[in-house]
């Protein structure tokens, strides 16, 4: 680094450290700052690393202890202090503890939207690692090229689920990516012999195949310029991963509210005789960049503008609390990162037109023939998941598109939900339009954590990131058994979950429309395919065309009639059909197609002329989605009702092996005809 770039560096660790100690003493003992989370210790060797990041579509996840990172990334001061104070100026607008950093590009590296969540920020890196090289590789986008993501983290995220997803994924597939690990020996009081053995993970980690291992001494100027500059040029050269440990003390408490009793005095000491900010002193004045009283004032140069920042951010004003509301979805605002909108790019035009003739298909061909045709149309579209490459799925939703649009575009992952869709959430910020397939509902419990921080992610960053995708499930009991594992329909988990549009085809042609219309729009979708109408006569329907497109949050009248309504969706809307005809018929059945959004109007004003409501599902029956539609009936439609609202659903147990079994568990034709006269003579 030239003289200018230390000086630039002193100056952001400087700043940092005046910040945490303005905050320390006073921002948080006056109850102004409640989330408090000091980076004393570890301003140095982020600083340098963030000097190493300018390529322009370099990235970082972090975590609450990067501020100076991200200050060396183009965070403003006041920006810095806005943020733990929750004032309107904050990057987040008051929505999110100030720690919880994100930062458009501003001087060459993205700050991806970090998680609270420890270890949540590795798969989303590596997402993004993955799009560089298929940005610059595949569509040959030359400014992609040789950008690198990194991602930091303390030594005891180095125990979680997503650093091991992450590391599996960047060393098997030799992506640019950086675990940029500062180990403080801590996690809040945990030594670090709890997180790995002997507590180093570079040493546990020697033998790890396709991986660059560098330890470095965090606080020393010289060293760790050397070793993070070395390690920054190795990946961006295309070797492959590296995980940098960077040995930091932390001289402060974990946050605030910590007072640090489970270290003795001496280790304290011990800690406080390591500062990086004594050693860059030295450094500064080694190098005779400063003399001592350069120093002096620089020091007090920086401490000034820290403090007229500090009056800045505490003039602002308070947010608007109305504005707690927008973003939660997609609502006209251009992300600076996410998704096809960030770039500008023009969704491919459709006409919507439905065509009525020609080969009949199943859903699994619907499914398998609008992927193939948005991945000609679209070259940001990338499918993958576990045995979707050359297998084609255990569905075969896949078969035969990694042979048509080659292994960058169609391909096999490593067995980790997490890894599928915190790498899926990264490659959507980097542009791309990920389409992960997860087998079956069950197993993506694994990914919990990355479907929710997705979901809130638009709204987390005032709208400024986006992560639209279209995650396809199986789900529901097959024709031929169900059981606990392949059968679970839970679109209720979705429904609550933030942020996720969720779509549950009946048939063949919805499944066309709706997934052609969730890959061109731009919120996250849950994209649920039913098992047993996967290939079943009722499931079919005649391939309705490449054009075709089926709105969200509009539902379907599959047969009218006045004695009643049936509010249903997925494989219950043919069990609903067979019920209703053995019992004469009369019976409007809307198919809502969509549960988020559900097509309220459309139940309400069948309601309305019929005075009798039946919500039929397949997931279970506490707090099921028809639990939500109960209520809204209940509600806004109680004048017109002659019976309350009924449900008939599974009760709360898992759905079981044996078919007799199953049978007295998810709602019969015989069950739901029975419940619907009783619901008729009511
Ligand atoms: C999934 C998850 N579990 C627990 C926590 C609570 N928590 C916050 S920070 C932390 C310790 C993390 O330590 P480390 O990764 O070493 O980072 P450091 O704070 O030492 O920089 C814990 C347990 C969390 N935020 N997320």
């Amino acid at each position: 680094m030239t003289k200018s770039e230390w000086l630039d560096v002193a100056r952001t660790v400087l700043a940092s450290r005046s910040m945490d100690i303005i905050e320390e003493s006073e921002l948080a003992p006056s109850g102004k700052v409640t989330y408090q989370f000091s980076a004393k210790g570890h301003e140095l060797a982020q600083v340098i690393l963030a000097n190493y990041l300018r390529q322009g579509h370099d990235a970082a996840t972090v975590y609450y202890r990067s501020r100076p990172f991200v200050l060396a990334a183009g965070m403003t001061f006041e920006e810095g202090f806005a943020g733990p104070l929750a004032l309107a100026g904050s990057r987040n607008g008051g929505r999110d503890i100030g720690v919880v950093h994100h930062l458009p590009n501003r001087q060459g590296v993205t700050v991806l939207p970090a998680s609270g969540d420890v270890g949540a920020q590795y798969t989303p890196c590596v997402g993004w690692a993955q799009a560089i090289t298929y940005r610059a590789g595949v569509l040959q986008e030359q400014a992609w090229s040789g950008a690198i993501a990194v991602a930091l983290g303390g030594d005891g995220s180095t125990a979680t689920n997503g650093f091991w997803a992450a590391l599996n994924i960047a060393t098997t597939q030799k992506l640019p990516m950086i675990f940029f690990i500062e180990d403080n020996g801590y996690g809040i009081s945990v030594p670090g012999v709890f997180q790995t053995p002997g507590g180093n993970i570079a040493a546990n980690l020697a033998a790890f195949g396709g991986l660059r291992i560098v330890e470095c001494d965090g606080t020393n100027p010289d060293e760790a310029d050397r070793l993070i500059s070395k390690t920054v040029d190795h990946v961006r050269s295309g070797k492959g991963p590296a995980l940098l440990r960077v040995i930091v003390p932390r001289i402060c408490g974990h946050s605030g509210a910590d007072n640090q009793s489970y270290k003795t005095p001496k280790e304290r000491e011990s800690e406080a005789g390591r500062d990086p900010v004594a050693r860059l002193k030295e450094f500064i004045l080694r190098k005779k960049y400063l003399d001592t009283k350069g120093w002096d004032a620089f020091v007090a140069d920086v401490e000034g503008q820290v403090r007229s920042a500090c009056t800045a951010a505490l003039a602002q004003p308070e947010p608007v609390p109305a504005d707690a509301l927008p973003h939660a979805f997609y609502d006209g605002k251009k992300p600076h990162h996410g998704g096809l909108m960030a770039d500008s790019v023009a969704v491919p035009p459709s006409t919507g037109e439905k065509r009525e003739e020609g080969p009949r298909v199943n859903l699994i061909e619907a499914v398998k023939r609008t992927l193939d045709h948005e991945l000609s149309a679209n070259p940001r579209v990338l499918v993958f998941g576990e045995d979707v490459g050359v297998k084609g799925g255990v569905h075969g939703a896949t078969v035969d598109l990694q042979v048509k649009h080659g292994k960058d575009r169609v391909f096999d992952t490593s067995l980790s939900e997490e890894g599928i869709i915190g790498r899926a959430v990264g490659m959507a910020m980097a542009g791309l339009v990920p389409v992960p397939e997860i087998q079956f509902r069950k197993y993506l419990d694994p990914a919990t954590e990355q479907v929710n921080d997705c979901g809130t992610l638009r709204w987390r960053t005032n709208g400024d990131f986006a992560a639209p995708m279209v995650v396809r499930i199986p789900v529901g009991f097959s024709k031929r058994t169900g059981d606990p594992w392949h059968s679970v329909s839970g679109e209720a988990v979705f429904a609550h979950t933030i942020g996720w549009r969720v779509a549950m085809p009946s048939n063949a042609q919805d499944a066309v429309g709706l997934l052609r219309t969730a890959l061109r729009e731009h919120d996250p979708t849950f994209f649920l395919e039913h098992r047993a109408i996967q290939d079943t006569a009722p499931g079919r329907g005649v391939y309705p065309g490449d054009d075709y497109t089926v709105p969200f949050g509009v539902g379907t009248v599959v047969q009218p009639g006045s004695r009643a309504t049936v509010v249903t969706w997925g494989e219950m809307v043919h069990r609903a059909k067979s019920a209703v005809e053995s019992i004469g018929g009369d019976v409007e059945i809307i198919d809502l197609r969509t549960i988020v959004p559900w097509d309220k109007a459309l139940v309400l004003a069948s309601v309305q002329r019929t005075g009798r409501c039946m919500v039929l599902h397949e997931d279970t029956i506490t707090a099921g989605f028809g639990a939500e539609i109960a209520a809204i009936v209940g509600k806004e439609a109680f004048q017109w009702l002659d019976a309350p609202v009924e449900r008939v659903a599974p009760p709360d147990v898992p759905i079981p092996y044996n078919k007799g079994m199953m049978e007295a568990v998810i709602p019969t034709i015989e069950q739901v005809a029975q419940r619907l006269t009783a619901l008729i003579t009511f």
